[in-house]
């Protein structure tokens, strides 16, 4: 039925791939594997550089530890595999499991917090004189349509007098189209840092000529009969991909190394009193969210097998970190229909229309390799991979989970969610409450993400 979702399980690959049948083999098993084993975090191992050392086994534990069963995951050369461990022993049925997260959620969040303890926030508060302050190497970057005036408008309108106004981080606004006049003078109007109005050249923006267009519309038609948001809409397709794969190679962004992403319409809550970015450059952390949360699964259907079969071809095991995320990639209580869709990835992603972040990550090779890779199977188009989900996927596999960043004290809203702190410089959201519809609170990924990802919730805030 789904002939443009057709690889969506391993078990299908071998039909289509005799000559990989060992290793697809292995993917099926490992990708039906779940255990409920004790979970200890290999604590003392961390991010690995350009060279994979396995020497950090021996030095940093037994030299035999068998790290699949003891903590969920395996990096041998074409032998890497995961399997969720359930730590918290989070069990029963998918309701019972939602509300043990979001009682975990709930506890962390209506506790009381300020700014991060985890750097010295009174050496990056707001300079007396913004004309001569010495800035990081940032830029806002709002990927925005001449139409979305208005929203965008109300966007930057708070976003200054929640955060810029204080810094003057200049904008970079990039468009597949030029920008009019119009949108040009009225963004003006908002802000007095520099503005950059940036058209995206076609080769970064535009559908590869390789996509098949009969594969192409066939698939889209089985995604719009499934209700997939966009299904059907070709330029949001090839915004994902921009959004995933591109926009750091944008010429006018290749300077910067942050950015910090806002998009038409959404809303902050907080008065932010510290440079954001000088606290993840101080901090050394490459990625900083706000909500965390499933996606749908049938538009990832084969992101993680088609991930499994890069990670284990070739050399590409030594870019993963082993103190990534893989835990929070794979749960499998709160919706595990989800994972029986996706071959076993939980869907939960960081929601990336806000995003703080190092570029210098996606440009890296780590990212870079597996994004050709993902954009040489077409599922940009064949599905409706998103750019959320990529982005956290390589996040989760290639970074080490201490470097993202949850901005617990940044209030924000893009409808229907939020993330509400119990902070002094919040006001006009309701404490904890994720979505102002209750039925959605079954889409909230910050319960395990707390649990498989956070050493401590109290130690940042
Ligand atoms: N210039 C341009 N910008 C686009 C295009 N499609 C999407 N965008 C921008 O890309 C960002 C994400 O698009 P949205 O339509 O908000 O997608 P979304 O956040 O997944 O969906 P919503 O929940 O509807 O907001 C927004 O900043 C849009 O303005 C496009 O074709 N051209
Ligand atoms: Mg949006």
């Amino acid at each position: 039925m789904l002939s443009a979702l057709s690889i969506k399980r391993p078990r299908i690959l071998v039909i289509l791939v005799p000559i990989n049948l060992i290793l697809i083999i292995c993917l099926l098993g490992y990708i039906n594997e779940v255990s409920v084993e004790s979970y200890l975090r290999p604590v003392s191992v961390k991010s690995l550089t350009s060279k994979f050392d396995f020497s950090y086994l021996s030095n940093k534990t037994s030299a035999n530890v068998d790290t699949f069963k003891q903590y969920g995951y395996q990096i041998k050369p074409k032998n890497v595999k995961f399997q969720y461990l359930n730590s918290k022993n989070k069990d029963g049925e998918p309701k019972q499991v939602l509300d043990m997260n979001t009682d975990t959620y709930e506890k962390v969040v209506q506790k009381e917090i300020n700014e991060p303890k985890d750097y010295d926030i009174e050496s990056i508060r707001p300079p007396e004189n913004i004309d001569t302050y010495a800035r990081a190497n940032a830029t806002i970057v709002a990927l925005v349509r001449n139409t979305e005036i208005t929203k965008i408008g109300r966007t930057i309108k708070r976003f200054e007098s929640s955060f810029n106004s204080k810094f003057n981080y200049p904008y970079t606004f990039i468009n597949d189209q030029p920008f009019s006049d119009r949108f040009k003078k009225r963004m003006a109007k908002f802000t007095k840092a520099k503005i950059n109005f940036v058209t995206i050249p076609a080769e970064l923006w535009d559908k590869p000529s390789s996509i098949d267009g009969e594969r192409e519309t066939a698939a889209m038609d089985v995604m719009k009969d499934h209700n997939i948001a966009y299904a059907k809409m070709g330029s949001y397709h090839n915004m994902c991909r921009f959004y995933l794969g591109n926009f750091y190679n944008v010429p006018e962004l290749t300077k910067y190394k942050y950015y910090w992403r806002i998009e038409p319409d959404v809303d902050f809550y907080t008065d932010i009193k510290y440079d954001v970015f000088k606290y993840l450059e101080g901090t050394g952390k490459i990625y900083g969210f706000t909500i965390n949360l499933y996606d749908i699964d049938e538009s990832v259907a084969t992101l993680w097998p088609e991930t499994l079969r890069y990670l284990n071809s070739g050399d590409n095991y030594k870019y993963i970190d082993p103190n990534g995320a893989f835990q929070w990639l794979l749960e499998n209580k709160q919706n595990p229909k989800k994972n029986v869709v996706t071959g076993g990835y939980s869907t939960c992603h960081f929601w990336s229309n806000f995003e703080i972040g190092d570029m210098d990550f996606f440009r890296g090779e780590a990212y870079n390799n597996w994004f050709k890779f993902l954009d040489s199977t077409g599922k940009f188009y064949y599905e409706r991979w998103g750019d959320a989900p990529v982005h956290s996927m390589g996040l989760a596999l290639f970074a080490d989970r201490d470097k993202i960043h949850w901005f617990r004290d940044i209030g924000y809203n893009h409808d229907p969610y939020h993330n509400c702190p119990n902070s002094p410089n919040t006001q006009g959201c309701k404490t904890a409450s994720f979505s102002r519809w209750n039925h959605l609170k079954d889409q909230n990924c910050m319960g395990t993400w707390i649990d498989q990802a956070m050493d401590d919730p109290d130690k940042i805030y």
